[in-house]
């Protein structure tokens, strides 16, 4: 059996690409990570709209690495992507990690080779042709990655500027005092409407569903103050993993409706008043699994929002008396005056549910009833094609040369949420059947990068060329991801979470919907059971 270049090869270098060449390299093995970008960052890399800043607060968004954290500071509580493209530089520097990374190449195929137990991988891009081998193949390639723009028809011809929100130019558009549109309000529309809604000269926003967008509550964060909380980080870090999002909050453990309604009342106060997604993850157990615990979520969001929004016709499209869809089962953004935006002249709000886009000119965005001239047009509608897109858009052979897309027939089928039968040595991280979209991503990260990082260590010790997960094993557990969703409400609601966002994409369960806890549990047992799913060569 040859012995190939490299122990691993890891495509992305975003947290989950990084958190596995800084571990696997501590064990001596011999690594590369492949990146598409000219720096480490992963979406943080890529998503360069004005506003763009993460939604989970200081310090549980970054490397619950001690040292790493020692050196650090952050200026804000949740800090915008240029401060988190800093942090990787950062981290890059101090791990030596650019004589590991071949940068500026894409991973466009990976191909098994059943005799010798090797991956051949194949790179291109600006930074070169590079094709090698590796006993190992890490897909760490982030979950909202591949930019999806729906079929606008004329789009192409639009002859002001108009940018996809998930690929802004690094040198930025200048939106100052020109006449902009924005379509979509998803957590990037909302970003970016907030951030130059006070810059334009006219701002025309086109929205389909409302966004149940929370009070971030942002501040600056000082050197000292971040000083004297960081003996507690490790404690912070412990506790991360054992919360349903990974997050340094929890549900509590009662029911919406068993509380009189008064304490009820005082319950959402307290986690409105947290700011971030205490709302969303810090409040009543049944949330995302009671219509009636959805609803009263939904009331006390409604009450809360539409006292900041001056016209009526304007308030009932943000924040209409029926909710549009079960409080929570599509992402709540956070926001810091993005209702305040819709109380300027300037600004206008059309409701494309009601009255669609149906063309776009050279400078108008034309609807049914309306037509507006426009200088910049931002689609963020984003909707990226989640999970498993950037999979798909690879030529990955497993064994006897089966691609994946002849291998899933359109479905995403994984042994928890790690692995795929047929594609030995593979892994994938915050991605299908994890609890990706409902977790901290750090957070996630960790759990499945402790798995893959024990999982190759038994391996190389044990002499283990080839490690695969039954076909049994992971219809099983695709099977389970299906059963859990459905006891949510997140099932029966059309979003980027059930696939629903991408015509002709397979409606189906792509999260593990139980809470991070649960799913550790799932996935240790299998180590600690001597990996009873999978085939050992
Ligand atoms: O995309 P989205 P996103 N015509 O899918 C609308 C992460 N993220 O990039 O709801 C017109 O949420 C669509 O309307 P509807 C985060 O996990 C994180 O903003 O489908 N409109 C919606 O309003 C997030 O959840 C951060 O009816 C169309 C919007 O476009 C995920 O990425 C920041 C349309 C899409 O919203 C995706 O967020 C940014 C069409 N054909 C992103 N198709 C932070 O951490 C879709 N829409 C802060």
């Amino acid at each position: 059996m040859i012995d190939p270049e490299y122990d691993v090869i890891i495509a992305g270098g975003g947290f989950s690409g990084v958190y596995n060449l800084i571990h696997l390299t501590k064990l001596g093995l011999r690594c590369r990570l492949i990146e598409p970008g000219s720096a480490l960052g992963g979406t943080w890399y890529w998503n360069k709209y004005p506003g763009a800043r993460v939604d989970s607060d200081v310090p549980i968004y970054q490397f619950p690495v001690d040292d790493l954290a020692k050196g650090w500071t952050w200026s804000e509580r949740f800090p915008d992507s240029s401060e988190l493209r800093a942090y990787f530089a950062y981290v890059a520097d101090k791990y030596d990690l650019f004589k590991y990374t071949w940068m500026e190449s894409r991973v466009n195929a990976a191909h098994w080779n059943d005799d010798e137990h090797i991956w051949k991988i194949t790179a291109n891009g600006a930074g070169g042709f590079h094709q090698s081998t590796a006993r190992f193949f890490i897909m760490a390639v982030g979950s909202t990655t591949e930019p999806y723009t729906p079929k606008f028809d004329g789009l192409a011809s639009f002859q002001g500027r108009w940018c996809h929100s998930g690929r802004w130019p690094t040198e930025g558009i200048d939106v100052k005092n020109k006449r902009v549109g924005v379509i979509g309000t998803g957590a990037s529309g909302v970003q970016i409407i907030q951030e130059i809604g006070p810059q334009v000269k006219h701002l025309t926003v086109f929205q389909r569903t409302p966004n149940l967008a929370l009070p971030m509550v942002q501040y600056q964060m000082s050197r000292d103050v971040q000083a004297h909380f960081m003996p507690v980080y490790p404690n912070i870090f412990e506790k991360l993993p054992k919360t349903f999002g990974g997050f340094h909050f929890d549900f509590i453990p009662r029911l919406t409706m068993s509380d009189p309604p008064e304490v009820r009342e005082a319950v959402f106060e307290s986690i409105w008043g947290m700011g971030g997604f205490s709302f969303w993850l810090a409040g009543y157990s049944d949330l995302f699994f009671d219509k009636e615990a959805a609803n009263e979520a939904y009331k006390f969001w409604q009450k809360k929002t539409s006292a900041r929004i001056k016209d009526p016709r304007k308030r009932d499209l943000l924040a209409p008396k029926i909710a549009p869809h079960p409080f929570g089962t599509k992402r709540p953004c956070l926001e810091q005056r993005f209702y305040e935006v819709f109380n300027q002249e300037n600004v206008d709000l059309i409701d494309i549910k009601e009255d669609p886009i149906v063309e776009i000119t050279a400078d108008t965005v034309k609807t049914k009833n309306t037509s507006t001239e426009l200088d910049v047009l931002i689609v963020a509608t984003v909707g990226w094609d989640n999970f498993t897109g950037p999979w798909m858009r690879m030529d990955l052979r497993g064994e006897k040369g089966k691609t994946i897309q002849e291998h899933w027939n359109g479905s995403a089928i994984l042994s928890l949420g790690l692995t795929t039968d047929n594609f030995p040595n593979m892994f994938f991280l915050y991605g299908a059947h994890a609890p990706t979209a409902f977790c901290n991503g750090p957070t996630c990260i960790e759990v499945q990068g402790q798995w893959i990082v024990k999982t190759i260590n038994h391996l190389y010790k044990n002499d283990i060329t080839k490690f695969v997960p039954k076909a049994e094993a992971a219809r099983e557990f695709t099977e389970l991801i299906d059963s859990l969703s459905r006891k949510s409400l997140f099932h029966d609601v059309d979003s980027w979470y059930m696939g629903a966002n991408v015509p002709g994409k397979r409606r189906q369960a792509y999260n593990w919907v139980v809470g991070l806890p649960a799913y550790t549990e799932e996935v240790e047992r299998e180590v600690e059971r001597g990996y009873p799913g999978f085939i050992k060569d």
